[in-house]
């Protein structure tokens, strides 16, 4: 034990904890804790909004594997954190937001800046630590760490302003990481059984495969079994996309390669994945999902076992690890796929090249409104300006997407080869996203190049962090689809409201010159065969601290809709709203 003040102690446990960045905004309630930063080897990175730092620590958890930090003023410092951390809890980010919160001599008397804070996370996190003494200050800030690497998850650490000042004895705890282990032993017997027999087994690799560093564990089962791997939504860096055994994305706008392959699979080894329902939704007309094929589930949390889709074994356990051990298992076991491997193997060739060559032919949308809004000759196509991105991606890069239609159907262009590289708004899904989110994967990785798609109405909603990678030198490149609306919502009116647009038309301002006002670099793109060229430029241009706004000049035409299975036709019952039915 060693007397220090509560501030030295909170200070001192993060750093004992390992922590090197925290993003934020500044504010009376941890100035006494803050003003320490510097001389703790810590970094503070104020944001232009609490948002974005809560945004910027998920980016930088999920790249780094370390915790993601966020700090900011009692009150509405912390009540702008909600959606990061909301987004963040979807993304199995360790996230901890540290929430200073109104003195306990003030708290309840409504005084300045005061809410409830615990209540307000509550469904957002894996774990809520409350600082009731002053005393406990390297305790539960130690615990928060923990439990965010041991939940995969954001925690909240809400400590009392007025306990900042306190001195005591204090023990600083050494961080507890523990083993998860190859999950339970006659689980992985039965598992490597159903395996064993499988004549078209598939692979799903999800976000857990990457959590666990567990890539070249999950190429070696693959490869010993000869099956295709689909990754699960949006984790499209959870397997090599240059592997022959790669088949693409599940879910929204994923590879219909990967769906008509697990469509067949008569075993489906579910590996660091929960599934999720929105990701295994029907997609381009097939409902892949293999109801009667048995299905292997791996998750680190217990809880993911079983809860959407119906499971025949569930493990708990490290996806790498499990990989691992079932891999060893099979290894001296006759499997019943080998004789079909030959023949397996060239299926898996022949539904990539017809779905490659698909995408190819696949220039633009052909429905009626998209043919009617999509002739603009001054504006591209945005599906071949997402394959010029697509080409042009350099082979290290961090690539986040927000929330829209351009973005959504970027999915069948987003490839990679190493995890940690793709960042998207997950499950959660708000706008406002993917920019942020790159400036903190580029806090954590500053010799790859990151990069944000962002759809115009997002991007209004997060450019101003423009000025954070600036300011912080965190030099990142953003790709923002200017097609004048708000266009995944749009498209609903399109498909379910006779194209009576409220709210989905967008005014917009010339968003290269605000970037270029702002101090970055903006440039404006609206010829296809300059989309390469500019972001590899771009790309470039962030080794020489610069940041770049692409704006992409698009029509208006729309891919597939978000929520098809969501959406009921009109009715209406009223003769005053009686016109306002489909068309
Ligand atoms: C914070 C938040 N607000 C609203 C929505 C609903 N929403 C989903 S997609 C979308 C439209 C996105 O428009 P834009 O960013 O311009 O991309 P586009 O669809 O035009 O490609 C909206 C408003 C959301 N997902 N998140
Ligand atoms: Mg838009």
């Amino acid at each position: 034990m060693t007397e220090m003040t509560a501030s030295e102690a909170f200070v001192e446990t993060l750093v004992a904890q390992g922590v090197k960045n925290v993003f934020g905004i500044v504010g009376s309630a941890f100035m006494d804790a803050l003003d320490l930063f510097p001389a703790a080897g810590i970094r503070f990175l104020p944001t232009v909004h609490e948002q974005g730092a809560a945004h910027m620590a998920d980016g930088y958890a999920r790249i780094s594997g370390k915790h993601g930090v966020c700090i900011g003023q009692n009150g509405p410092g912390i009540t702008n954190f909600v959606t990061g951390i909301a987004a963040a809890y979807w993304a199995h980010s360790p996230v901890v937001a540290i929430t200073p919160e109104s003195g306990t001599l003030s708290m309840g008397l409504g005084g300045f800046q005061e809410t409830d804070q615990l209540p307000v996370f509550s469904k957002i996190t894996k774990y809520q630590g409350h600082v009731n003494h002053p005393r406990r200050m390297a305790e539960i800030t130690a615990r928060c760490f923990d439990r965010a690497m041991l939940d995969l998850g954001p925690t909240q650490l809400n400590i009392p302003r007025d306990y900042f000042y306190a001195n005591h004895d204090y023990d600083i705890p050494e961080p507890i990481r523990i083993e998860r282990g190859a999950g339970g032993r006659a689980s992985l017997t039965q598992a490597a059984e159903l395996l064993a027999q499988a004549k078209f087994p598939v692979i799903v690799a999800g976000g857990g495969v990457i959590a666990a560093d567990g890539a070249e564990a999950c190429i070696a089962l693959a490869e010993l079994l000869g099956a295709p791997v689909v990754t699960s939504y949006l984790h499209n860096d959870s397997f090599p996309a240059s592997h022959p055994l790669w088949a693409g994305s599940l879910g929204y706008q994923g590879s219909k390669a990967g769906m008509k392959l697990i469509a067949r699979a008569d075993v489906v080894l579910a590996l660091g994945t929960r599934l999720g329902p929105f990701g295994t939704l029907p997609q381009h007309g097939l409902d892949y999902w293999p109801r009667n094929a048995k299905i292997i589930q791996i998750d680190a949390d217990p809880k993911m076992l079983g809860l959407v889709k119906k499971i025949s074994v569930g493990l708990c356990g490290d996806a790498g690890e499990v990989t691992e051990a079932l891999t060893e298992a099979l290894g001296n076991r006759s499997l019943a796929g080998s004789k079909s491997r030959e023949q397996r193997l060239a299926t898996i060739r022949d539904e990539k090249a017809a779905w490659e060559d698909e995408l190819t032919r696949w220039t633009q949308e052909t429905d009626d409104f998209s043919r009617d809004v999509g002739s603009d000759g001054s504006r591209m196509h945005p599906r071949q300006m997402l394959r010029e991105l697509e080409h042009a991606m350099p082979k290290d890069a961090m690539v986040s997407t927000d929330i829209g239609n351009i973005c959504s159907v970027s999915n069948s262009y987003l490839r990679f080869d190493r995890p940690r590289s793709m960042l998207a708004a997950m499950s959660f899904g708000n706008c406002g996203y993917a920019f942020p989110v790159a400036i903190g994967a580029k806090a954590a990785a500053p010799e790859r190049p990151a990069i944000a798609y962002a759809g115009d109405g997002a991007w209004t909603m997060s450019f101003g962090e423009i000025l954070t990678a600036l300011r912080e030198n965190l030099p990142v490149t953003a790709v923002v689809f200017n097609n004048g609306q708000w266009g995944a919502e749009k498209k609903n009116q399109v498909d379910f409201y006779a194209r009576r647009f409220v709210g989905t038309d967008l005014k917009n301002p010339s968003f290269a010159a605000i970037a270029r006002a702002m101090g970055a670099e903006g440039q404006v793109i609206d010829r296809v065969s300059d989309v390469g060229g500019a972001l590899e430029a771009a790309c470039r241009a962030q080794r020489d601290g610069k940041t770049t706004i692409l704006e992409m000049m698009v029509t208006q035409e729309l891919g597939d809709p978000f929520r098809r299975d969501a959406l009921s036709k009109p009715k209406r019952m009223l003769e005053k709203y009686s016109e306002y039915t489909v068309a």
